[in-house]
């Protein structure tokens, strides 16, 4: 018999996912099928969302070589079977309090930074770049975590190592940028561009730096489809781009500048939005995502 979840405590939830406690040296890390849009969480989930980013994170820890929190399989016996195929028992670490961002393509917070001061946390660009623009080479451009609901703060190389130490610093911008490095060469030769991606990382232990939370997902990452790319315009999101236009679209009804929450999804949407989930885990893993546990 697998456990129910309320066997476990609840340690914390973001928008779209939760940790629970199983012992004190393993947590249960639980994708949901929540989705987020322009700074709300939708009503309306995508079925499977869940399953399907937690296959992700699993394909791209085994593709990796680095050192990660993974402390179980994703059938481990410890998974209550409500969360069957997007939770993970995961080694309870120490968390860096350093959001480990790289980014291969000028956007976002990235790209205003830049258009304010020619910098993205402390690191000068040449000058011209526009939105979307490939970058000279991918930079290491960390954040502290903010409080729910508020965005990531951009902080200098220097700062984390005010915070962390010189060496850790650099550990955590060698091992991000290499990281970055590999999966986005892997995506790129599937069709997917990884414009930038964030990580977390924590100390076991013996004090090695792990690899934690979920990795190179659609919520940690901005995937762009290749086929689509242009220079010089914000990229549709491989993901959310067919519930982006339909909120700000004529059918919605909803005023993205007014306090109020998104309108629910029809279903049209749901449908097409969770295949684009799949298609995304496919494309990249190679993998039929029937085949995924749950
Ligand atoms: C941990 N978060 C962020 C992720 C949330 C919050 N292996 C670990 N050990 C200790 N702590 C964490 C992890 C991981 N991963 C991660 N906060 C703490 C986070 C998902 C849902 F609510």
């Amino acid at each position: 018999m697998r456990p129910s979840l309320e066997s476990y405590s609840h340690l914390a939830g973001g928008k779209v996912r939760d940790l629970y406690v199983i012992d004190d040296e393993h947590l249960l890390l639980v994708a949901s099928d929540r989705i987020s849009a322009y700074d709300h969480i939708l009503d309306t989930p995508i079925p499977d969302k869940g399953r399907v980013l937690t296959a992700m994170s699993v394909f791209f820890f085994d593709l990796l070589d680095a050192n990660n929190h993974l402390a179980g399989e994703p059938d481990d016996d410890r998974i209550p079977e409500e969360v069957l195929g997007r939770a993970l028992v995961v080694k309870r670490l120490d968390m860096l309090p350093v959001e480990c961002v790289a980014r291969g393509y000028l956007t976002g917070s990235g790209l205003a930074d830049y258009q304010a001061t020619g910098t993205v946390c402390g690191v000068t660009l040449p000058e011209g770049l526009v939105e979307a623009s490939r970058l000279p080479e991918p930079i290491f451009t960390p954040a502290t975590k903010a409080e729910l609901g508020d965005h990531d703060e951009n902080i200098s190389f220097e700062q984390v190592a005010e915070k962390l130490g010189l060496n850790m610093a650099m550990k955590l911008r060698q091992d991000t940028l290499d990281i970055y490095d590999r999966a986005a060469m892997y995506a790129y030769d599937r069709g997917i561009m990884l414009a930038d991606t964030k990580f977390e990382f924590g100390l076991d232990k013996a004090g090695n730096l792990v690899l934690a939370d979920e990795v190179l997902t659609p919520d940690s990452s901005r995937y762009w489809d290749l086929e689509a790319y242009e220079v010089g315009k914000v990229q549709p999101s491989f993901d959310k781009q067919i519930v982006r236009n339909w909120l700000t679209g004529p059918e919605s009804g909803w005023d993205r500048a007014s306090d109020t929450p998104p309108p629910p999804l029809p279903q049209h949407i749901v449908d097409r939005t969770r295949a684009r989930y799949i298609e995304a885990y496919e494309r990249i893993s190679g993998l039929s995502f029937d085949d995924w546990i749950g």
